[in-house]
Protein backbone atom coordinates (compact mmCIF):
# COMPACT_ATOMS: atom_id res chain seq x y z
CA UNK A 1 0.00 0.00 0.00
CA UNK A 2 2.91 2.29 1.21
CA UNK A 3 4.71 1.81 -2.23
CA UNK A 4 1.55 2.36 -4.45
CA UNK A 5 0.84 5.37 -2.51
CA UNK A 6 4.74 6.58 -3.45
CA UNK A 7 4.34 5.43 -6.26
CA UNK A 8 1.39 7.89 -6.93
CA UNK A 9 3.03 10.67 -5.88
CA UNK A 10 6.33 10.38 -7.87
CA UNK A 11 4.33 9.89 -10.80
CA UNK A 12 2.32 12.67 -10.25
CA UNK A 13 5.28 14.92 -9.80
CA UNK A 14 6.79 14.08 -13.00
CA UNK A 15 3.76 14.87 -14.82
CA UNK A 16 3.53 17.81 -13.46
CA UNK A 17 7.02 18.74 -14.54
CA UNK A 18 5.95 17.19 -17.77
CA UNK A 19 2.95 19.55 -18.23
CA UNK A 20 4.84 22.67 -17.15
CA UNK A 21 7.65 22.33 -19.71
CA UNK A 22 5.15 21.78 -22.83
CA UNK A 23 3.41 24.71 -21.24
CA UNK A 24 6.32 26.83 -21.67
CA UNK A 25 7.61 25.67 -25.27
CA UNK A 26 3.92 26.27 -26.61
CA UNK A 27 4.39 29.93 -24.69
CA UNK A 28 7.64 30.23 -26.81
CA UNK A 29 5.85 28.95 -29.72
CA UNK A 30 3.09 31.87 -29.28
CA UNK A 31 5.69 34.12 -29.25
CA UNK A 32 4.58 35.61 -25.76
CA UNK A 33 6.72 36.73 -22.99
CA UNK A 34 9.01 35.81 -21.10
CA UNK A 35 9.09 34.47 -17.71
CA UNK A 36 12.60 35.14 -16.50
CA UNK A 37 12.04 39.30 -16.83
CA UNK A 38 9.12 40.90 -14.62
CA UNK A 39 7.19 43.52 -15.85
CA UNK A 40 7.57 47.05 -14.64
CA UNK A 41 4.11 46.24 -13.03
CA UNK A 42 4.86 43.50 -11.26
CA UNK A 43 7.77 45.29 -9.91
CA UNK A 44 5.69 48.14 -8.90
CA UNK A 45 3.24 45.67 -7.18
CA UNK A 46 5.94 43.71 -5.37
CA UNK A 47 7.07 46.70 -3.75
CA UNK A 48 3.67 47.75 -2.82
CA UNK A 49 3.54 44.65 -1.21
CA UNK A 50 6.60 44.99 0.93
CA UNK A 51 5.02 48.21 2.03
CA UNK A 52 2.47 46.60 3.47
CA UNK A 53 3.97 43.54 5.06
CA UNK A 54 6.19 46.04 6.84
CA UNK A 55 2.95 48.32 8.31
CA UNK A 56 1.93 44.99 8.88
CA UNK A 57 4.83 44.09 11.05
CA UNK A 58 4.86 47.26 12.94
CA UNK A 59 0.87 47.46 13.84
CA UNK A 60 1.54 44.18 14.97
CA UNK A 61 4.21 45.09 17.17
CA UNK A 62 2.66 47.96 18.45
CA UNK A 63 -1.01 46.06 19.10
CA UNK A 64 0.84 43.45 21.10
CA UNK A 65 2.87 46.08 22.89
CA UNK A 66 -0.26 47.41 24.16
CA UNK A 67 -2.35 44.03 24.38
CA UNK A 68 0.42 42.44 26.50
CA UNK A 69 1.59 45.62 28.88
CA UNK A 70 0.00 44.47 31.84
CA UNK A 71 1.92 41.12 31.92
CA UNK A 72 4.72 42.86 32.77
CA UNK A 73 6.11 43.60 36.09
CA UNK A 74 4.68 45.66 38.74
CA UNK A 75 6.48 48.73 40.07
CA UNK A 76 9.77 48.41 41.39
CA UNK A 77 9.32 47.00 45.17
CA UNK A 78 13.08 47.97 46.31
CA UNK A 79 15.15 50.87 46.85
CA UNK A 80 17.42 50.07 43.89
CA UNK A 81 14.52 48.70 42.10
CA UNK A 82 13.70 52.53 39.69
CA UNK A 83 17.51 52.44 39.18
CA UNK A 84 17.14 48.68 37.10
CA UNK A 85 13.85 49.76 35.90
CA UNK A 86 15.52 52.83 33.91
CA UNK A 87 18.32 50.64 32.60
CA UNK A 88 15.74 48.23 31.39
CA UNK A 89 13.47 51.47 29.60
CA UNK A 90 16.63 53.22 28.03
CA UNK A 91 18.23 49.96 26.28
CA UNK A 92 14.50 48.77 25.20
CA UNK A 93 13.67 52.17 23.65
CA UNK A 94 17.08 52.26 21.76
CA UNK A 95 16.23 49.07 20.63
CA UNK A 96 13.03 49.64 18.97
CA UNK A 97 14.03 53.19 17.28
CA UNK A 98 16.85 51.17 15.60
CA UNK A 99 14.20 48.52 14.84
CA UNK A 100 11.70 50.90 13.71
CA UNK A 101 14.66 53.11 11.81
CA UNK A 102 16.13 50.54 10.01
CA UNK A 103 12.83 48.84 8.65
CA UNK A 104 11.77 52.18 6.95
CA UNK A 105 15.10 52.24 5.18
CA UNK A 106 15.25 48.97 4.19
CA UNK A 107 11.12 49.36 2.87
CA UNK A 108 12.31 52.73 1.47
CA UNK A 109 14.83 51.49 -0.51
CA UNK A 110 12.97 48.47 -2.15
CA UNK A 111 10.56 50.98 -3.13
CA UNK A 112 12.32 54.24 -4.62
CA UNK A 113 14.80 51.45 -6.12
CA UNK A 114 11.81 49.28 -7.93
CA UNK A 115 12.26 47.67 -11.60
CA UNK A 116 12.02 50.04 -14.12
CA UNK A 117 13.43 49.51 -17.74
CA UNK A 118 14.88 52.56 -18.36
CA UNK A 119 17.32 52.34 -15.41
CA UNK A 120 20.17 50.24 -14.63
CA UNK A 121 21.50 49.73 -11.12
CA UNK A 122 24.73 50.94 -9.94
CA UNK A 123 27.08 48.30 -8.99
CA UNK A 124 29.92 48.95 -6.21
CA UNK A 125 32.17 46.62 -4.61
CA UNK A 126 32.93 48.83 -1.29
CA UNK A 127 32.64 51.94 0.11
CA UNK A 128 35.02 53.30 2.76
CA UNK A 129 31.95 55.87 4.13
CA UNK A 130 29.57 53.28 4.57
CA UNK A 131 32.06 50.45 6.21
CA UNK A 132 32.34 53.92 8.84
CA UNK A 133 28.73 54.78 9.50
CA UNK A 134 27.88 51.19 10.32
CA UNK A 135 30.62 50.50 12.49
CA UNK A 136 31.57 53.61 14.15
CA UNK A 137 27.40 54.27 15.47
CA UNK A 138 26.67 51.19 16.54
CA UNK A 139 29.96 51.43 18.90
CA UNK A 140 29.35 54.78 19.93
CA UNK A 141 25.86 53.13 20.81
CA UNK A 142 26.84 50.31 22.47
CA UNK A 143 29.60 51.24 24.56
CA UNK A 144 27.57 54.13 25.83
CA UNK A 145 24.84 51.28 26.63
CA UNK A 146 27.31 48.84 28.27
CA UNK A 147 28.70 52.18 30.44
CA UNK A 148 25.70 52.64 31.72
CA UNK A 149 24.66 49.35 32.14
CA UNK A 150 28.39 49.12 34.37
CA UNK A 151 27.55 51.84 36.59
CA UNK A 152 24.14 51.20 37.58
CA UNK A 153 25.71 47.56 38.26
CA UNK A 154 28.30 49.25 40.59
CA UNK A 155 25.51 51.17 42.45
CA UNK A 156 23.41 48.16 42.96
CA UNK A 157 25.95 45.66 43.55
CA UNK A 158 28.09 47.52 45.76
CA UNK A 159 25.67 49.07 48.78
CA UNK A 160 27.03 47.43 52.01
CA UNK A 161 25.18 48.97 54.36
CA UNK A 162 26.15 48.23 57.95
CA UNK A 163 22.38 47.31 59.60
CA UNK A 164 21.37 44.74 57.03
CA UNK A 165 19.26 41.77 58.31
CA UNK A 166 21.20 38.47 56.87
CA UNK A 167 19.21 35.65 55.06
CA UNK A 168 20.61 32.93 53.44
CA UNK A 169 18.89 31.57 50.84
CA UNK A 170 19.90 27.97 50.05
CA UNK A 171 18.86 26.17 47.33
CA UNK A 172 18.67 22.51 46.29
CA UNK A 173 16.85 20.11 43.88
CA UNK A 174 13.95 21.32 44.43
CA UNK A 175 13.28 23.93 46.58
CA UNK A 176 14.57 26.76 49.04
CA UNK A 177 15.19 27.28 52.56
CA UNK A 178 15.88 30.35 54.05
CA UNK A 179 17.72 30.76 57.32
CA UNK A 180 17.92 33.99 59.52
CA UNK A 181 21.12 35.10 60.97
CA UNK A 182 18.85 35.32 64.55
CA UNK A 183 19.42 37.60 67.56
CA UNK A 184 23.18 37.86 66.79
CA UNK A 185 22.17 38.25 62.96
CA UNK A 186 25.19 36.13 62.06
CA UNK A 187 24.69 33.03 60.03
CA UNK A 188 26.00 29.75 61.81
CA UNK A 189 28.72 27.79 59.90
CA UNK A 190 27.83 24.65 57.78
CA UNK A 191 29.65 21.50 56.81
CA UNK A 192 27.90 19.55 53.34
CA UNK A 193 29.42 16.55 54.84
CA UNK A 194 27.03 16.87 57.88
CA UNK A 195 24.01 16.69 55.90
CA UNK A 196 21.13 14.29 57.21
CA UNK A 197 17.37 14.36 57.52
CA UNK A 198 16.68 17.17 59.73
CA UNK A 199 19.75 18.60 59.25
CA UNK A 200 19.23 20.11 55.41
CA UNK A 201 21.35 23.04 55.68
CA UNK A 202 24.37 20.57 57.15
CA UNK A 203 24.44 23.48 60.49
CA UNK A 204 27.55 21.97 62.78
CA UNK A 205 28.26 23.20 66.49
CA UNK A 206 28.61 27.16 66.21
CA UNK A 207 27.64 29.25 69.04
CA UNK A 208 26.23 31.71 66.12
CA UNK A 209 23.95 29.01 64.82
CA UNK A 210 21.82 28.28 67.80
CA UNK A 211 19.83 31.61 67.74
CA UNK A 212 19.50 30.77 63.65
CA UNK A 213 15.78 30.77 62.14
CA UNK A 214 15.18 28.34 59.44
CA UNK A 215 11.82 28.30 57.73
CA UNK A 216 10.67 26.83 54.19
CA UNK A 217 7.33 28.08 53.61
CA UNK A 218 7.70 31.56 52.96
CA UNK A 219 10.32 34.36 54.57
CA UNK A 220 9.55 37.67 55.70
CA UNK A 221 11.57 40.89 55.51
CA UNK A 222 10.86 44.48 56.89
CA UNK A 223 9.57 47.51 54.82
CA UNK A 224 12.69 50.45 54.47
CA UNK A 225 15.43 47.64 56.15
CA UNK A 226 18.00 46.66 53.52
CA UNK A 227 18.68 42.63 53.44
CA UNK A 228 21.47 40.92 52.62
CA UNK A 229 21.02 37.48 51.12
CA UNK A 230 23.52 34.97 51.12
CA UNK A 231 23.21 32.46 48.03
CA UNK A 232 24.37 28.61 48.63
CA UNK A 233 23.38 25.41 46.63
CA UNK A 234 23.89 21.74 47.45
CA UNK A 235 23.84 20.09 43.81
CA UNK A 236 23.37 22.20 40.91
CA UNK A 237 23.63 25.91 39.73
CA UNK A 238 20.41 27.46 40.75
CA UNK A 239 19.20 31.38 40.31
CA UNK A 240 17.71 33.32 43.23
CA UNK A 241 15.05 35.36 41.20
CA UNK A 242 12.73 37.80 43.24
CA UNK A 243 11.22 39.77 39.95
CA UNK A 244 9.47 42.72 41.85
CA UNK A 245 12.35 43.71 44.32
CA UNK A 246 14.42 43.83 40.34
CA UNK A 247 17.05 41.15 42.14
CA UNK A 248 18.38 37.72 40.31
CA UNK A 249 21.93 36.09 41.79
CA UNK A 250 23.27 32.71 40.87
CA UNK A 251 23.68 30.16 43.72
CA UNK A 252 26.72 27.72 43.32
CA UNK A 253 27.62 25.19 44.46
CA UNK A 254 30.74 25.00 46.67
CA UNK A 255 30.70 28.96 47.06
CA UNK A 256 28.56 31.56 48.95
CA UNK A 257 27.40 34.64 46.46
CA UNK A 258 25.22 37.57 48.01
CA UNK A 259 23.43 40.41 46.90
CA UNK A 260 21.67 42.93 48.91
CA UNK A 261 18.54 44.88 49.02
CA UNK A 262 16.28 47.29 50.74
CA UNK A 263 12.64 46.50 50.13
CA UNK A 264 10.32 49.52 49.63
CA UNK A 265 6.33 48.37 49.58
CA UNK A 266 4.86 46.35 51.67
CA UNK A 267 3.18 42.96 50.55
CA UNK A 268 -0.43 44.80 52.30
CA UNK A 269 0.39 47.81 50.24
CA UNK A 270 1.17 46.27 47.08
CA UNK A 271 -2.11 44.33 47.02
CA UNK A 272 -4.10 47.59 47.51
CA UNK A 273 -1.87 49.22 44.65
CA UNK A 274 -2.40 46.27 42.45
CA UNK A 275 -6.54 45.73 43.43
CA UNK A 276 -5.59 41.82 43.74
CA UNK A 277 -5.65 40.93 47.62
CA UNK A 278 -4.04 37.08 46.65
CA UNK A 279 -0.97 38.59 45.35
CA UNK A 280 2.68 37.84 46.76
CA UNK A 281 5.76 38.79 46.29
CA UNK A 282 7.81 35.49 45.30
CA UNK A 283 11.30 34.25 45.60
CA UNK A 284 11.85 31.79 42.25
CA UNK A 285 14.70 29.72 40.32
CA UNK A 286 15.60 31.28 37.27
CA UNK A 287 17.53 28.19 36.48
CA UNK A 288 16.15 25.26 34.35
CA UNK A 289 17.53 23.27 37.02
CA UNK A 290 16.20 19.63 36.66
CA UNK A 291 12.71 18.24 36.22
CA UNK A 292 10.80 19.95 39.21
CA UNK A 293 12.60 23.41 38.52
CA UNK A 294 9.28 24.87 38.72
CA UNK A 295 8.72 23.75 42.40
CA UNK A 296 11.12 26.19 43.32
CA UNK A 297 9.27 28.73 44.80
CA UNK A 298 8.71 30.42 48.00
CA UNK A 299 6.68 33.61 48.91
CA UNK A 300 8.19 36.81 50.40
CA UNK A 301 6.40 38.50 52.97
CA UNK A 302 6.99 42.25 53.18
CA UNK A 303 5.96 44.03 56.49
CA UNK A 304 6.41 46.95 58.95
CA UNK A 305 8.88 46.11 61.85
CA UNK A 306 6.41 45.57 64.60
CA UNK A 307 4.49 42.73 62.27
CA UNK A 308 7.88 41.50 61.65
CA UNK A 309 8.95 41.68 65.15
CA UNK A 310 5.68 39.46 66.19
CA UNK A 311 6.20 36.61 62.98
CA UNK A 312 10.26 36.41 64.20
CA UNK A 313 9.13 35.62 67.46
CA UNK A 314 6.90 33.32 67.03
CA UNK A 315 9.66 31.24 65.02
CA UNK A 316 11.97 28.36 66.90
CA UNK A 317 15.36 28.86 66.19
CA UNK A 318 17.44 25.75 65.36
CA UNK A 319 18.23 24.50 69.18
CA UNK A 320 14.67 24.87 70.02
CA UNK A 321 14.01 23.33 66.66
CA UNK A 322 16.50 20.34 67.55
CA UNK A 323 15.22 20.42 71.10
CA UNK A 324 11.62 19.76 69.88
CA UNK A 325 11.51 17.57 66.82
CA UNK A 326 14.38 15.74 66.12
CA UNK A 327 16.19 13.10 66.53
CA UNK A 328 18.86 12.42 67.98
CA UNK A 329 20.40 11.44 64.82
CA UNK A 330 20.38 15.19 63.87
CA UNK A 331 22.32 15.84 67.35
CA UNK A 332 24.84 13.01 67.08
CA UNK A 333 25.36 14.19 63.52
CA UNK A 334 26.74 17.48 63.81
CA UNK A 335 29.00 16.36 67.20
CU1 LIG B 1 16.52 25.52 40.64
Amino acid sequence: MTLVVLAVIVLFVLAAVKVMSIYELSAELRGGRNDDVITEKEGKNQAFYWVLFIAGLFAFFIWTFFEYKDKLLPEAASAHGPEIDLLFNVTMATIVFVFFLTHIILVYQAYKNVYRKDRKAVYFAHSNKLEMIWTIIPAIVLTGLIAYGLNVWNDVMYSGSKDAMVIELYSKQFDWTARYGGKDNTLGKTDFRKIVAGNDLGMIEDSKGNDDIITKAEFHIVKGKPVSFKFRSRDVIHSAYMPHFRAQMNCVPGMETSFEFTPTITTAEMRTKLKNKNFNYVLLCNKICGASHFNMQMDIIVETQEEFNKYIAEQKNWMQQQAAATPAAVTASIK
